[in-house]
This record gives structure tokens, C-alpha cells and sequence, in this order.
């Protein structure tokens, strides 16, 4: 067995599914946890718990200290000016849908264009389409080439003086494709437009510095990259965020209420109505100094590697279709989607499941990709650093057997 340092760390790794030991290939959907998240998460409740900031005891003191750490270790974690530009919401999701409902209504006047790639995840489209809808806008799509990527003249044709907005992923969950957002957000900024950055697939495996990025808005989930499902981020740029109105209102989030008006919190309570996720928070500040116990530089030796290997393995099978960037030194990640010939991709996943192996078949949240690439749904085998070459031939073993359990000869 290849040593892995960190498998370990991890006690699900070591379970079994269907009697076989489980090959867990689906980490874009959710990461695995690091038992020293789940320790965090059950200090907090052992220990800390109350109520932040409600409570004038002690408890809710130390509860509202957590959460507040958790805040600064998120901005210290991608260099964010100050902990204020961090906002926790549950997940990618609800970051999105809070930046396109405060600041996308807000700017938003007929004819103006949000931008958007066809690869994004709909929790990046749907928000936009509301919006733009609503206030008289148009979204348009940044294609992909044959390979997955988008291309220069691609950016400067799409992203032009009427656009407002520019929201895309910075790696497709579908296709692992690390797009050009240096390019994007040049772009962008150059016709005086505000950038989204999706980086739910590019936090796990990355690291991201918002100042180098200088991305308007930045947003990722904790579940993804070794936290707790539950727990997101939107990074906003300070001055940006001070300009948007609330998204959620109620408690913890105003200055004063009257009978028919309120004033608001200042930063970053204005956007966090409610009591918030303080377990998340924590769990997620575990999560990312296991990160950055391993160090991105291992994470991606080890992903690089993993990827190759992967790669040059499926070449091997006949019958076999790779999307995407098929050369894994160009610009992808670890997220390979593929499809067997005449078989379907949830009969392929199937067969992988009784073999003890997790991968993801369906439109993977991202219908408009796949009618772009004209095909109903693929496979995705997503890894991360914590997998092996010895899962990596478990995988391509069961591929092989999938078109002769359907009963084709070859
Ligand atoms: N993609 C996948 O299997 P949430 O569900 O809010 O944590 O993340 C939404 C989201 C947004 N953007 C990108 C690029 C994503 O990949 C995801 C989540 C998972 O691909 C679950 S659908």
C-alpha cells in the first residue's frame, strides 16, 4: 500500500460498504472529516455552548469568542483585509443568493448583463436568473472549447461595457477545470464590472488570497474542504458590503427596531439574522488548520499525482469517454467525468457501488453544461489528498467489469 500519512486521520476511511473497503470518490460533492474536526465540534458542545452574543454569563462569552475566532482564522485563512468581510451562511448556496439579492437587485437596471460561465453549478444560475428577470437584465454565458476551458477572446467578446456583474466558478464541479479567473476579474474590472467567485472546488484545493485575486466577492461551503456541512462563507469587499442591504432580518442583526423601521448592525452582523451556526464556525476553523497542517503544496503534489495516474489508467480502457481537459498537467484538478459507451451513468455507478466505490452520476447539479456538451448526465470520480493509487486501480478494476455485467463482450 502507498503510505498516506493522512488516511488516518480520517476514521471513515476505514470502513466498509457492500463488504469491500469503501473507495470514497466523491469528494466534490462533500469532503470527508478529519477526526480532529469532529473533536473540535464536540469540545465546543462539551465546554463552550451557549448562546452568542445574547447572553451577558460567561458561557455565551466564550461562545461568542469561538465564533469570532472561527472569523478571524477565516480571514487570516485567504487574506482577507479584515474579519468584518466575512459573513457565515449555511453554505455556496446561500452566499450566492445573498450577494444577487442585496447587491445584485441593488445595481441591477434593465439591459445590464450578469455574466456567468455555462460550466457553473446552479446555485450560481439561478440566482441570476431571478434577479435579472426581476429588474429587466440579461445573463449571458461564457462557452467552454472542446477541451473545458474558456479562452481568451471568449472573455474579452462576453465581458463587455454593459455588463455589471461577472459570477463564476473558479473550478468546474463538473469537469475539474481550473478556469482563467486572473483573466476574468481583469476583464471585469476593466469595464468596471463586479466579480463573483465560486470557489467551493478551488478552496479544497488551492490556496486562495483574496487581496492577489482581488475578487469582489468570494464564496465557498465548510463541508467541502473537511468542515461541517452547515457552515459557508461569503468574503464581500468591505466597502461593497457596507453599500448592500440586508438579506435575512431578525435577530442579532439590527442597531434599533422601531414599530415600522429598523436600523441596522454594522459589519458582519447585518447579514447574519438569527442565532448563528457556532458549531459550524468552530468545526470549520479545525478544518482549516488541518489544511494547513498538510500544507496546499502537499495537497496538490499529491492531487497532481493521483490525477495522472487516474487519468492514463481510464485512457487504458477501451470504451471509455473523458470530458473535459483528458491532460492533467493543463489547468484541471482532480474532478474527472467520464461515461462508459451504451451504458448509463447510473447503472455504471452502481456497479462501482457494489465494489465499495463512491462516485457521483447524474447532471451534477449543472443542466445547462450538459446540454452544452450534448450528453444527459456523466460520471464523476472527484478525489482528494487523503485517496491512493491502490483506490485508484480498485476504481479502474470495477470500470472494467462494468460492460460485461451488462453483457456486452468487450
Ligand atoms: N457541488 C457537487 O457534487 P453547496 O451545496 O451550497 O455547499 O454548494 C453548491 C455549489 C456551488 N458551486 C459549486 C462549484 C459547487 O460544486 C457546489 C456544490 C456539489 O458538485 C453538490 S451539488
Amino acid at each position: 500500500m502507498t503510505l498516506n500519512p493522512y488516511r488516518n486521520d480520517f476514521p471513515i476511511l476505514s470502513t466498509k460498504v457492500n463488504g469491500k473497503d469503501l473507495v470514497y470518490f466523491d469528494n466534490a460533492a462533500t469532503t470527508q472529516k478529519p477526526a480532529s474536526v469532529m473533536e473540535a465540534i464536540n469540545i465546543y458542545y462539551k465546554e463552550q455552548n451557549a448562546n452568542p452574543y445574547r447572553g451577558l454569563y460567561g458561557l455565551s462569552v466564550e461562545a461568542t469568542n469561538a465564533y469570532e475566532e472561527a472569523r478571524e482564522k477565516v480571514a487570516a485563512f485567504i487574506g482577507a483585509e479584515s474579519p468584518k468581510e466575512i459573513i457565515f451562511t449555511r453554505n455556496t448556496t446561500e452566499s450566492l443568493n445573498l450577494i444577487a439579492y442585496t447587491y445584485g437587485k441593488m445595481v441591477l437596471e434593465e439591459g445590464d448583463k450578469v455574466v456567468a460561465a455555462i460550466s457553473e453549478h446552479h446555485s450560481n444560475i439561478l440566482p441570476w436568473q431571478q434577479v435579472t428577470k426581476e429588474k429587466g437584465g440579461i445573463l449571458s454565458y461564457l462557452y467552454l472549447n472542446e477541451s473545458g476551458h474558456i479562452k481568451e477572446e471568449e472573455i474579452e467578446q462576453k465581458i463587455t461595457e454593459d455588463t455589471k456583474i461577472v459570477a463564476v466558478a473558479h473550478v468546474s464541479n463538473v469537469l475539474g477545470t481550473v478556469h482563467p479567473v486572473e483573466s476574468i476579474i481583469k476583464k471585469a474590472h476593466e469595464v468596471g464590472a463586479v466579480v463573483v467567485l465560486d470557489c467551493a472546488q478551488s478552496v479544497p484545493h488551492y490556496q486562495i488570497n483574496v487581496k492577489e485575486l482581488d475578487a469582489d466577492f468570494i464564496v465557498f461551503s465548510g463541508h467541502k474542504m473537511l468542515g461541517p456541512m452547515g457552515i459557508g462563507v461569503l468574503y464581500g469587499k468591505e466597502k461593497l458590503l457596507n453599500e448592500m442591504p440586508p438579506f435575512l432580518t431578525g435577530g442579532e442583526m439590527i442597531e434599533y427596531v422601531y414599530e415600522q423601521e429598523a436600523t441596522f448592525a454594522p459589519l458582519p452582523n447585518k447579514f447574519e439574522a438569527g442565532t448563528p451556526n457556532v458549531e459550524g464556525a468552530v468545526g470549520l476553523k479545525a478544518a482549516i488548520n488541518y489544511i494547513q497542517k498538510v500544507g496546499y503544496h502537499n495537497i496538490t503534489k499529491i492531487e497532481e499525482e493521483l490525477t495522472e495516474y487516474a487519468l492514463a489508467r481510464m485512457k487504458e480502457i477501451p470504451h471509455i469517454t473523458i470530458y473535459g481537459e483528458t491532460d492533467s498537467t493543463k489547468k484541471r484538478c482532480g474532478v474527472i467525468s467520464f461515461n462508459v459507451d451504451d451504458v448509463h451513468p447510473h447503472d455504471t455507478a452502481s456497479i462501482l457501488d457494489a465494489d465499495g466505490i463512491a462516485i457521483r452520476a447524474g447532471h451534477h447539479c449543472a443542466q445547462p453544461l450538459m446540454k452544452y456538451m450534448k450528453v444527459p448526465a456523466t460520471c464523476r470520480a472527484s478525489l482528494y489528498f487523503y485517496n491512493t493509487k491502490e483506490e485508484v486501480d480498485v476504481f479502474i478494476n470495477s470500470l472494467k467489469k462494468v460492460r460485461r455485467w451488462l453483457g456486452y463482450g468487450d
